[in-house]
């Protein structure tokens, strides 16, 4: 989507509206979690040029998610979108160690954020069914997520093609907003 398009977009999208950013390395299977979560099936992606705009309603909250596309060119353009979110995601491939380090640098850009400040900060540590996936604790160790005491982070892992874990994630952004 435009970046014009995506303000017009944000413009109309009310302030109340439960506002989720999904940030995440291209590849990481961002676009395959939204789509299970409204379709409840894992269909074919392609990458994800800009953004993409779904409403997941769950557990009686309507849930505006922002899929970005994560390829290095787009990843300054995260930020761009970070206004009012009340939950942004990072997904991670945790078969992709080489990249972790990439991770780890965007991760601390987003701790460092004022604007996500209030923002609850979910990672998932997505496609737990690959032989050589790390483990949540494996990813939490190498991210040094525990040393991070002034956000309100959780990792917790997933596998967007069977769904598992996905909507465990989504409990802990509400109990994060009730
Ligand atoms: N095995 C496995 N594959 C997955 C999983 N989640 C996503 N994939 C695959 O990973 C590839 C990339 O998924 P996308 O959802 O397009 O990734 P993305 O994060 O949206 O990527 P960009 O739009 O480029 O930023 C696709 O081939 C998906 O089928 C998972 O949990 N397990
Ligand atoms: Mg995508």
């Amino acid at each position: 989507m435009g970046a014009l398009f995506s303000k017009l977009l944000s413009i109309f999208l009310s302030k109340e509206d439960f506002k989720i950013v999904i940030v995440g390395l291209d590849n990481a299977g961002k676009t395959t979690i939204v789509y299970k979560l409204l379709l409840n099936e894992a269909v074919v992606t392609t990458p994800t040029i800009g953004s993409n705009v779904e409403e997941i309603t769950y557990k009686n909250m309507k849930m505006v998610m922002w899929d970005i596309g994560g390829q290095e060119s787009l990843r300054t353009s995260w930020v761009t979108y970070y206004t009012n979110a009340k939950a942004l995601i990072m997904v991670i491939d945790s078969t992709d160690v080489e990249r972790l380090n990439i991770v780890s640098e965007e991760m601390n850009k987003i701790f460092q954020s004022e604007i996500l400040q209030d923002a609850s900060i979910l990672i998932f540590a997505n496609k737990q069914d690959c032989k050589g996936a790390l483990s949540a604790a494996e990813i939490t160790e190498k991210l040094n997520l525990t040393s991070v005491k002034d956000r309100n982070w959780h990792i917790q892992s997933c596998c967007a093609l069977t769904g598992d874990g996905l909507y465990d994630g989504l409990d802990w952004i509400l109990s994060t907003k009730s």
